[in-house]
């Protein structure tokens, strides 16, 4: 993008000296004609100006993790971050303090939300006590420092598993617990029903995330020529977006249904049914250390297998009286399978107990009696044409 700008401002500087010297030969005599190629002349500096300025503006929200770094990243090793975890007798979880139904701190203090609910789960795998976790909320540019310097055992903020994230960013992502796509929301009286309709106009979009790098990609792709107006965080985006800074706001459609909860007028806006990318949204934990990502990926696991068995916290110290292994299994009434990752057997029962399946988890945050109300979609187990699925407890 900065070599394309740069490339315009040259080839607009050359073209107006281009129409100075050829409109002087072709007829010397006239003054109109040297007034029109004077006009012209300023015309180009303005634009020239102009695009220098969108350079600018680009450089300074260069986003920190678009493309990945040209560095290899050191690995933290090994570590052995149950025994950290245990030893300070509390998970640290990195989260969203802003994100209304996945990560929200209220006055308080509070957290709560989808992704928090997983925080919990982890908390509830690790010390059969799910209050035992401690949030810290983090901006999408600062996320990704929290967790590599250990400031954080795992993080779970509505991050999107990409390759450079997993790979050279240092991270192992466990199973996918959102499955998401960037979305638009546009105002109603705009007239704007698809992508095509921003030609010209502004969009709004946060610094630090895919959201931004996909913007550019899709409306290139899509010849669209919008400029893209970033901010640092999910506040200032959506208040410059509120007070019409921007003709369009841009993220992760969840992020969007969040969003738009907090506009002056929720109603004045509608999420166009366009989706520019798949984001694919989870937990994170450093790469290297195989055995907390194993609890990770389990806990999730558990929340599924429990869906798929219809165990919920309700009724799961009926199935520990279960004939069927499968339950046996998962519940760790038969077997030591959760010994292995250095955890008590009924860490899944503890998981279910006291924060719920993952069908719980999705409708006490997300669902049918929440000011949400997202369909389950791609959400849904895979027995119902979704893509939840968890390998066999076993
Ligand atoms: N899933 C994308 C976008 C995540 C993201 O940060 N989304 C914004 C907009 S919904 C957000 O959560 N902002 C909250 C904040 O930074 O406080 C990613 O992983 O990069």
């Amino acid at each position: 993008m900065n070599k394309k700008l740069f490339l315009l401002i040259v080839v607009l500087a050359l073209s107006a000296l281009v129409l100075v010297a050829c409109g002087g030969s072709s007829d010397s005599g006239s003054e109109a004609q040297i007034a029109d190629l004077q006009s012209q002349l300023e015309a180009a500096q303005a634009e020239a100006a102009e695009a220098k300025a969108m350079l600018e503006e680009a450089e300074a929200a260069a986003p920190a993790d678009a493309a990945a770094p040209a560095e290899a990243v050191e690995f933290s090793g090994g570590g052995d971050t149950l025994a950290e975890v245990q030893g300070r007798g509390k998970l640290i979880c990195a989260n969203n303090g802003t994100l209304p139904g996945f990560g929200f701190v209220d006055e308080a203090g509070n957290f709560s939300g989808f992704d928090w609910d997983f925080c919990r789960a982890v908390a509830a795998a690790v010390f059969g006590d799910a209050e035992a976790v401690e949030g810290r909320p983090t901006t999408a540019t600062e996320r990704f420092p929290v967790l590599q310097s250990g400031e954080a055992d795992v993080l779970i903020r509505n991050t999107t598993w990409t390759t450079s994230r997993d790979t050279s960013l240092g991270f192992d992502f466990a199973p996918t617990t959102f499955y998401d796509g960037q979305g638009m929301m546009v105002r109603k009286d705009s007239g704007i029903t698809d992508l095509e309709g921003l030609e010209g106009g502004t969009v709004c979009v946060q610094a630090g995330t895919t959201t931004e790098k996909n913007l550019a990609d899709v409306f290139r792709l899509l010849g669209i020529n919008a400029e893209s107006v970033v901010f640092p965080d999910n506040p200032s985006t959506t208040q410059a977006y509120d007070e019409g800074r921007c003709d369009g706001l841009t993220t992760d459609k969840s992020g969007l249904v969040a969003v738009q909860t907090q506009l002056t007028v929720p109603d004045d806006h509608i999420i166009l049914d366009a989706t520019m990318s798949k984001e694919p949204l989870g937990p994170l934990v450093r790469h290297g250390d195989n055995n907390w990502g194993d609890i990770v990926m389990w806990t999730v696991n558990c929340t599924i297998q429990a869906e798929e068995l219809g165990i919920t916290s309700e009724n799961v110290d009926e199935f520990l009286g279960s004939d069927d292994p499968v339950v046996l299994n998962l519940l760790g009434v038969e077997g030591d399978l959760a010994q292995a990752m250095g955890l008590s057997n009924d860490f899944c029962v503890q998981v279910i107990k006291q924060v719920g399946n993952y069908a719980e988890i999705y409708n006490n945050n997300l669902g049918p009696d929440t000011p949400y109300n997202l369909p389950r979609g791609l959400n849904s187990l895979y027995t119902e044409g979704g893509l939840l699925y968890s390998p066999p407890f076993r």
